[in-house]
């Protein structure tokens, strides 16, 4: 018989559909329950591209496992719809992004339906939906009124060209990460999340997760806790003090000058006349520079002095104050004590410009590199003789005791800006009253949802293109007059709880019923790619944190298991210039001439899942033979029957738990050799015996689910979709081997290997390892001083 793989996932397509297979009842407590999550994606133009069906193939499959194991499985899906594409083609064509916006997820919805997913479509929303960014404004709404988020005025990364104020993690190099245009540092009034607050718990969540450990450490970097003091510094002459961070307060008497950030607010006040001229000049400079720029290490150190003295708190030295780029505005208090002895940084500019350099640590050589090692204080007071950790305390204690200075922890982490000045985002509730206060807008009134435009460009000034809706923007509230918010919410606001709504996701009263919530959280597997270590998944975790906080979300982190797929590259293994290889290739071009069965077939057999790995055509053709070969092989006429074939006991029970362990692992590729292993076997014998025939069709069902199907029901006579049958089971004792393969050494090195019954003692054992002919000449006239034997594994000869 032919395969006809396009009328066979047709046919099943349609049954799922049409039998609604895939509905999960999330009342159901009876069974355990699994939730698999797919990092969901951005409806672009493009449609879907090879990427996709990696990661959501995995967690397709571990689904398909759960359901068969007896689990109640969550599996569901969405669109993160709200961003910059859907607006820019809007600009570009005067269409409502909404509309772009919906034919988009359409061809995505299909796309995914077309590889057969096993979503329960019943579940999917998108972020853009007002039902659902009801939510997203009513946890802002929250956040609020606990004061985790404020409208402050604060240093921002600028992009004129985009005309919108972006996230760190959004600019790259100084230049902005989608469209690489040149962002700049200004100040400006906007809306912060506290993220910082949160810094601590989002540290000590990590531990337990089950997660990359590499990811888990770009988070700790990104958090960047450090542990130090602030130290107040007088200006002399003036009635002012600035603080400086430090994580050596023990170093205060080696501090011979301090610098201010050139953005610093004293830096014009205590400016003297005389240097006026060079400190504007040296600003203008900075205000160009990101942070990455102005912080390297191995640059030309440059400042300028501002004329004015601070006075060290420990000594009543007065030094000089600078302002240098290396010092940046948005770190600690954006102003440094300056040891030049002990620090390189300092130490390159004191050489440079002249300033003193006292070494208050023992050790090093201070005529020719600073002395970052550890060493028993000098020069240094009641610290001198101390080790670092000790004067580190006693100096806290000093400062602390004498009103200029505290122990401090700083972070990295900074405040996570939340608006953008555009139009395809969620509108902030809050309006600005003509008195000058902030009101929320009222619950009731959510969503406040997105007026229509004429036109969605933002203005070059800076303001959101929202302003343009005059009569949405001016309103009356209690007779008072006050006018709306008009920036929107960033892209990452929609995507940072949306794992909860799939659990409920038409409740109108609440994000989700407590007790469903309860009963599924948190998420048992989360895939997706490895460019949101820190981003959403830092974002995500830190709502989750707050919701669960305050005792909406029913577990301290969301994301249980964390995997990222590796990318697929272009056939000749390489990142094609700035263009992704994967949308060269279209997979409904290879759903439709091999079927969407050896797509995910091939995507999980390419390699590892983590790894990166080439596109390949062939692979591809290969993956196809091989779901031919299986249809042939449950085709063929007269091979399955009810006779028992000792023949395939081993290699059929084997195959069940390597197929078993791999899936639950995620080493599908591994899982699939094994299951070639079985197929090339039963090619070998006449007889297909029928419970062997129906435990593969189970193992290959989560992988090629069409054909799983057909398998299961045409072929193997059965009536009802293969998806809630049990998952095969194996028998520990038919795994054993009758024989086993013994590696042979002579000191240590591989010399020969041979195969010896199962079950054979260790005098057997070594009795035929000295006998073995290729052996011979490394032994023979030789001692032999120790014959070691590790069982049913190797022999090593020491002579
Ligand atoms: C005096 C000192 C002496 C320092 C010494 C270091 C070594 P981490 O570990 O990254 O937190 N610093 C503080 N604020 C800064 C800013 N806004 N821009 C640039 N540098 C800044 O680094 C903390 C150290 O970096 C602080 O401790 C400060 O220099 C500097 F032997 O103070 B230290």
């Amino acid at each position: 018989m032919v395969f006809d793989y396009k009328a066979i996932e047709t046919k099943w397509r349609k049954y799922w559909k049409d039998n609604d297979t895939f509905k999960t009842d999330v009342w159901d407590f009876s069974k355990p329950k699994f939730y698999a999550l797919d990092m969901f994606p951005y409806p672009s133009g493009q449609g879907l591209h090879v990427g996709h069906p990696e990661g959501y193939t995995a967690t397709d499959v571990v689904s398909r496992l759960k359901r068969m194991q007896g689990y109640n499985v969550l599996h569901p899906m969405g669109f993160d719809s709200f961003g910059l594409p859907a607006e820019q083609y809007a600009i570009s064509t005067g269409n409502h992004p909404n509309g772009f916006t919906e034919a988009n997820i359409k061809i995505f919805s299909e796309q995914l339906q077309l590889l057969g997913f096993s979503y329960d479509w019943d579940k999917s929303f998108s972020t853009s939906d007002p039902s659902y960014y009801k939510w997203t404004q009513w946890i802002f709404e929250q956040l609020y009124k606990d004061g985790l988020v404020k409208y402050i005025d604060m240093p921002v990364n600028w992009c004129e060209e985009l005309g919108t104020v972006l996230a760190n993690d959004e600019v790259i190099d100084g230049k902005s990460e989608r469209g690489g245009y040149p962002v700049v540092r200004i100040n400006m009034k906007q809306w912060a999340i506290d993220i910082p607050a949160y810094a601590e718990k989002l540290l000590d969540g990590l531990d337990d997760l089950d997660w990359p450990k590499s990811t888990k450490e770009m988070q700790r970097n990104w958090i960047g806790k450090s542990v130090g003091a602030h130290v107040d510094f007088k200006v002399a002459g003036y009635d002012e003090t600035f603080t400086v961070f430090t994580t050596r307060p023990d170093t205060l008497f080696g501090a011979t000058y301090c610098v201010l950030s050139p953005e610093h607010v004293l830096v014009d006040m205590i400016t003297s006349d005389a240097q006026k001229q060079a400190v504007s000049d040296y600003k203008k400079v900075c205000a160009s520079k990101s942070d990455l720029e102005r912080t390297e290490l191995n640059k030309e150190k440059t400042g300028v002095f501002t004329g004015a003295y601070a006075i060290n708190p420990v000594n009543g030295a007065e030094v000089p104050i600078w302002i240098a780029d290396y010092v940046l505005a948005g770190y600690g208090t954006g102003a440094i004590m300056a040891v030049p002895a002990h620090d390189e940084r300092d130490y390159d500019f004191a050489k440079k410009y002249g300033i003193d350099i006292i070494a208050v640590l023992e050790g090093g050589n201070i005529e020719e590199a600073a002395y970052v090692e550890d060493g028993l204080h000098i020069n240094s007071g009641f610290l001198d003789g101390m080790n670092k950790a000790d004067a580190i305390a006693t100096m806290i204690a000093w400062l602390e005791e004498h009103h200029v200075g505290t122990k401090h922890v700083n972070y990295r982490l900074r405040e996570w800006i939340f608006a953008r000045q555009r139009y395809w985002g969620e509108p902030i509730p809050v309006i600005h009253m003509e008195d000058g206060t902030e009101q929320l807008v009222a619950e009731s009134e959510l969503p406040l949802v997105l007026p229509e435009l004429e036109d969605y460009s933002p203005s070059s000034s800076g303001s959101s293109p929202l302003e343009k809706a005059t009569d949405w923007v001016h309103v009356e509230v209690e007779g008072k007059k006050g006018k709306r918010e008009t920036s929107t919410m960033p892209g990452s606001a929609g995507s940072s709880w949306y794992f909860l709504r799939y659990i409920d996701p038409h409740n109108d009263k609440a994000i989700g019923d407590p007790e469903l919530l309860k009963h599924w959280m948190p998420v048992d597997l989360y895939v997706g790619g490895p460019e949101h270590a820190v981003g959403h998944l830092l974002y995500a975790r830190m709502w989750n944190r707050y919701l669960f906080d305050k005792g909406i979300a029913p577990t301290s982190e969301p994301f249980k298991k964390l995997v990222h797929q590796g990318m697929i590259l272009g056939e000749n293994n390489m990142k094609m210039g700035k263009r992704y290889p994967e949308y060269v290739v279209n997979p409904n071009d290879i759903v439709e001439d091999y079927g969407a069965d050896t797509l995910r077939l091939y995507e999980m057999f390419m390699g590892p899942l983590e790894a990166d790995k080439p596109w390949s055509t062939s692979g591809v053709e290969g993956a196809h033979r091989f779901l031919v070969r299986v249809y042939r092989l449950f085709t063929e006429e007269g091979k399955i029957s009810d006779v028992a074939n000792p023949n395939l006991d081993k290699v059929y029970h084997q195959t069940v738990k390597k197929v078993t362990d791999d899936y639950e692992s995620l080493n599908f590729n591994t899982a699939i050799s094994q299951m070639m292993i079985f197929v090339n076997a039963v090619y070998k014998e006449k007889n297909f015996p029928k419970a062997y025939a129906e435990g593969f069709t189970k193992m290959l069902y989560p992988i090629a689910p069409h054909l799983g199907e057909e398998l299961w029901n045409v072929i193997l006579g059965h009536n009802d979709t293969i998806t809630y049958e049990a998952w095969p089971t194996y028998d520990e004792a038919m795994l054993v081997e009758d024989e086993l393969e013994i590696i042979v050494q002579v000191n240590g090195k591989l010399r020969g290997k041979f195969m010896i019954a199962n079950g054979s003692s260790d005098d057997e054992i070594k009795e035929k390892a000295l006998a073995l002919e290729a052996i011979q000449s490394f032994i023979e006239g030789k001692e032999l001083r120790k014959v070691i034997v590790i069982k049913n594994k190797l022999v090593n000869i020491v002579v």
